[in-house]
């Protein structure tokens, strides 16, 4: 049966009757102010998606924040004085996190919630997300969860150092209308111990590592070496991009993107980097 996409490969099997609105999903992960969302924008632009109709798009970017939890009213005034982690994996609703991606690979439409950073709650309009060929779901803590890290077709790692987040952070907040100081002491309580504890752990996970996200796109630096003791025994070192300007790293999932777009699916057939199969059921 052929895919919207065209180019139904041989010996595909049962994979080559798969509806094209099955979408492939990508994992965004990386610490706060990496710079996940400019990475995901980069990618449509890349395809041009930017300027496409959000019915007809073919990609479509999902962000975990909107999956944070309704909070109760002492956890609000608590979040109101910065005394609330929201980096910790409990602070999101993850069934519905579950739920909802399932339903999105599933091929269906899917409600997704609107939170509001300034009240810390969730709004009362949701957005439709309509079937999309590729979603790129972006978030500190997409990887933490097995049963949602085992959900990606690929997963992506934005490498930003950790003092280039935090002024980007600071700058961020500052703008969300935040008390300096207390920004600063958020950062320390909660922040960075949980980037160390939840999130850092999860770069193991990822396929591809894009050293300092968007920011530097078209400078020449130099980077740092990769660390291998960061990937579990046994496991396939993930492809590390780190003596290129980033958007070598950009430019080559935008490619694998686009074969996919194309209808190229046995793409969909590879074997991940860390020996994961990604066959659909
Ligand atoms: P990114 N966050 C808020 O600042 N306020 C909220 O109401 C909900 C979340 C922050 C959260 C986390 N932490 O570090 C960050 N705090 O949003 C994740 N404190 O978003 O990946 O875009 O940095
Ligand atoms: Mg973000």
């Amino acid at each position: 049966m052929a895919s919207a996409g065209g180019g139904d490969c041989e010996g595909a099997g049962p994979e080559a009757d798969r509806p094209h609105q099955r979408p492939f999903l990508i994992g965004v992960s990386g610490g706060t102010a990496s710079g996940k969302s400019t990475v995901c924008e980069k990618i449509m632009e890349l395809l041009g998606q930017k300027e496409v109709d959000h019915r007809q798009r073919k990609l479509v970017i999902l962000s975990q924040d909107r999956f944070y939890k309704v909070l109760t009213a002492e956890q609000k005034a608590k979040a109101l004085k910065g005394q609330y982690n929201f980096d910790h994996p409990d602070a999101f609703d993850n069934d519905l996190m579950h739920r909802t991606l399932k339903n999105i690979v599933e091929g269906k439409t899917v409600e997704v919630p609107t939170y509001d950073f300034v009240t810390h709650s969730r709004l009362a309009e949701t957005t439709v997300v309509y079937p999309a060929d590729v979603v790129l779901f972006e978030g500190i803590l997409v990887f933490y969860s097995q049963e949602i890290r085992d959900m990606f077709h690929l997963r992506l790692f934005v490498d930003t150092d950790s003092d280039v987040r935090l002024s980007r952070r600071v700058l961020r907040d500052v703008q969300r209308g935040r008390d300096l100081e207390q920004i600063l002491t958020q950062y320390t309580t909660f922040v960075k111990p949980a980037f160390e504890e939840f999130c850092l752990p999860t770069k193991k996970y990822a396929d591809v590592i894009i050293p300092r996200g968007v920011d530097n796109m078209g400078k020449e630096q130099a980077c740092a070496a990769p660390t291998p003791q960061g990937h579990a025994a046994g496991t396939a070192q993930p492809v590390q991009v780190t003596e290129t300007p980033p958007e070598v790293a950009i430019n080559l999932i935008v490619q694998h993107i686009q074969d996919i777009l194309n209808g190229d699916i046995c793409k969909w057939h590879r074997t991940g980097a860390n020996g994961r199969s990604h066959k659909r059921t």
